[in-house]
């Protein structure tokens, strides 16, 4: 039986690589030998490899002394390889069971077959089902589009073709290496077989900031490397059947990554010459059918005009922006705050403010609004919602993404806000933008989550991008700075005076407080008030943004048993798109997901139920009662999020899993409270030490106190 030797480059991808093996070891098809080429991995990678070799005798490890880049590792795998037989992989990749079979069976008298490559932000994935057929596509005359993604993986290769024709990979190379291996294996057939059930996943890493593949690395080096490899192949006349390929190659390369790069002007000196010397090899004919902008601007960079270049670069870019903003309203609104608005003189005494996307009037920034009007009255607010409200003061409203609202962004010195803004929207200088974040965190954030369950999976790279634009951040105790700092990558002014939206708990909790609250919300005020707020799950969602929560609390069983002394708040996360259906249970149950602010809810109300939501950390400072209703708790810690805190161990109440343990806990909720009084006292000295009722002076004396 043929034998496949499997050959994997490994350099630090710890978190991957046993994914990736176990993957190969599921396959069906069995007679394969796995070589690992360590290229210089650190100490915590080497062990990793080390133990699966010791318990895989189907793997070869090699061991390379320093970082050699993978297509020097590469070549030394196939010298270490005893197949027949050569399948190339990432170490960060992994394959769905049947791939090698597939390929092996259909390579027949081929030199080599190609499978398809799919991309994917998560961990792991089952076989995607194409159309079943698995019919061979023969590639001739396009046979090198099937380099067209720079890599050799998924290419299964005789091993004698290999030696035959000498193939190697660019041992200089560190990005393009594999584009070299593919044209010289190219130009030596006259087709190539391609099997689009045959898959290979290919991780796009969700967080290019702190862990980048290769091909994520923005930076100059990449380009280079780019422009060196075309350079070497296409001056080779061996392989003068790829050079319409290759030209195009570079074409779409100039069009996609360089164009891109020069966005920003400080890097054109970096390329240009090597841009310059690269494009004058393409031929002529090619470069005919490239848009009237590429023509002119790669014209100038072939006859090595830095001048002409800069000021093209300049006007094409202003174009490109012009013409996407052209698109849609929306863009259109962007590109004039970030090319037009942009340029009106910042108001010094302006500031933007805005609280959970524009949805309420509420949290951190509606406490700061409301100190400042009384004390900082020489300054103006401009409030972002999303439809006209009510609101005290009086503060400008604009909508969110009306023309209004992104002519005040760019004219505010001063933002305001507790959530994120648009990714598109360029910070300019002079303005100061505070953070007030939205809560103390349990559910693991940005840096610290390894998958991104999420509907936006470029959500690391966005956040990052955005929250470069922070320069002060409100932490509520000593745990979440900790956390803030690493998870968000934060290293600016960290304003450490507890939450601005809990002053109200710490100073307005008195029974005469709470019976206005009462009668404002329309809730009776001789009953007991429980609240039930839930947070949102990452996987259950109608589109992005737009998230869905079903409800779990039998509200039947809880108005039977509850009802006389009792009435239930519901208030679902602000991500919530859909509506609680209540009918039925009115006088009983109280739908508030849509008021305002949820700290008045905490403070009428005798009991929250809650569950991996922050609310909990806040309710806290009330020190009434807390109960956690997690009927899912593995999945949402076990594969969403995982938790900073042990849940079982650390709570100041207890975990419940069914309506029934839930209505016992309140109808026993004195012995509760009982039995949990002293963690609730551990929990409260560490999360609610800080707040005194003071943070939203304290905050705001920090941001535009006097000495500023
Ligand atoms: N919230 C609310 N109603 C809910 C849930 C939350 O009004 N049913 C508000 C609370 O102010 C809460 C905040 O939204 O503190 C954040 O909600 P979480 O459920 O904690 O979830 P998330 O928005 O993912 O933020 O560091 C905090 C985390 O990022 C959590």
């Amino acid at each position: 039986m043929n034998k496949v030797s499997i050959i994997i480059p490994v350099y630090n991808t710890e978190q991957f690589i046993e994914q990736c093996v176990l993957s190969i070891q599921k396959q069906t098809y069995k007679n394969t030998e796995i070589v690992l080429v360590d290229d210089g991995s650190d100490y915590s990678c080497k062990k990793v490899l080390d133990r699966l070799s010791e318990i895989n005798q189907h793997i070869v490890l090699v061991t390379l002394k320093q970082n050699y880049g993978p297509g020097f590792a590469r070549n030394k795998g196939i010298e270490h390889a005893s197949g027949n037989y050569i399948y190339f992989m990432d170490s960060d990749d992994y394959i769905p069971e049947q791939t090698i079979e597939m390929l092996m069976c259909e390579i027949k008298e081929f030199p080599m077959i190609r499978g398809r490559l799919n991309r994917t932000y998560l961990t792991s994935r089952d076989a995607i089902i194409i159309d079943g057929s698995n019919q061979v596509k023969m590639f001739t005359d396009r046979k090198f589009s099937i380099a067209r993604h720079s890599t050799a993986v998924n290419l299964l290769i005789r091993k004698d073709f290999i030696l035959q024709h000498n193939l190697h990979f660019d041992e200089n190379n560190r990005v393009y290496s594999d584009l070299s291996f593919l044209i010289q294996a190219l130009v030596e057939v006259d087709q190539v077989p391609y099997l689009k059930e045959a898959l290979y996943f290919k991780r796009l890493r969700n967080d290019p900031i702190t862990s980048p593949s290769l091909t994520q690395e923005e930076s100059a080096m990449r380009i280079l490397d780019y422009l060196s490899i075309y350079i070497a192949l296409r001056g080779d006349s061996s392989y003068e059947d790829a050079y319409e390929f290759l030209d195009n190659h570079l074409l779409n390369f100039y069009r996609a990554d360089i164009v891109m790069y020069l966005k920003n002007e400080n890097q054109i000196d970096l390329i240009f010459d090597a841009v310059s010397k690269t494009l004058a090899m393409v031929h002529p004919e090619v470069l005919r059918n490239t848009s009237i902008i590429a023509k002119r601007e790669i014209s100038a960079l072939i006859r090595g005009d830095l001048k002409k270049f800069k000021k093209l670069n300049r006007k094409h870019h202003f174009l490109r922006e012009a013409k996407w903003g052209a698109s849609s309203k929306r863009r259109f609104a962007y590109f004039v705050h970030n090319r037009i608005f942009s340029l009106l003189p910042l108001k010094k005494k302006q500031i933007f403010i805005e609280s959970f996307l524009g949805k309420s009037y509420s949290d951190s920034p509606k406490y700061i609004y409301e100190y400042m009007q009384e004390h900082y009255p020489e300054y103006e607010f401009v409030w972002c919602f999303d439809e006209k409200r009510e609101i005290p003061g009086n503060a400008k409203q604009v909508v969110r993404f009306s023309i209004p609202y992104f002519y005040h962004l760019a004219r505010s010195k001063y933002w305001i806000n507790n959530s994120r803004m648009p990714n598109l929207l360029n910070k300019r200088k002079g303005n100061v933008y505070l953070q007030t974040w939205h809560g103390t965190p349990l559910k693991r954030l940005v840096f610290d989550m390894d998958d991104v369950h999420s509907a936006n999976p470029k959500y690391k790279k966005h956040f990052y991008e955005q929250s470069r634009r922070w320069d002060y951040l409100s932490s509520p105790n000593g745990y979440s700075t900790d956390i803030f700092k690493r998870a968000f990558l934060f290293d600016k002014e960290m304003l450490e005076y507890g939450y601005p939206r809990n002053d109200l708990l710490v100073n307005n909790n008195t029974p005469a407080e709470v019976d206005t609250v009462k009668r404002k919300l329309g809730i009776p005020e001789d009953k007991k008030v429980v609240l039930y707020a839930p947070t949102w799950r990452d996987d259950e969602f109608f589109s992005r943004g737009k998230y869905k929560f079903t409800l779990q609390l039998d509200l039947d069983a809880l108005q039977q048993r509850l009802g006389d002394e009792y009435v239930v708040l519901l208030r679902t996360h602000y991500f919530i798109a859909n509506a609680l259906d209540i009918s039925g249970y009115e006088g009983f149950v109280y739908d508030f997901s849509s008021y305002d602010d949820i700290a008045e809810l905490y403070l009428v109300s005798d009991i929250l139920i809650t569950d991996y939501s922050s609310v909990f950390f806040d309710y806290a400072n009330l020190e009434r009662p807390i109960l956690f209703f997690t009927y899912d708790i593995e999945k949402y810690r076990d594969q969403l999020r995982g938790f900073y805190i042990d849940m079982e161990e650390e709570l100041p109440g207890p975990l419940l899993y069914t309506s029934d343990e839930v209505i016992d806990a309140i109808e026993n909720i004195d012995e509760v409270q009982e039995e949990y009084k002293e963690k609730y006292e551990e929990f409260y000295e560490r999360f609610c030490d800080w707040e005194d009722g003071q943070a939203s002076r304290k905050t705001v004396e920090h941001v535009f106190g006097k000495n500023k």
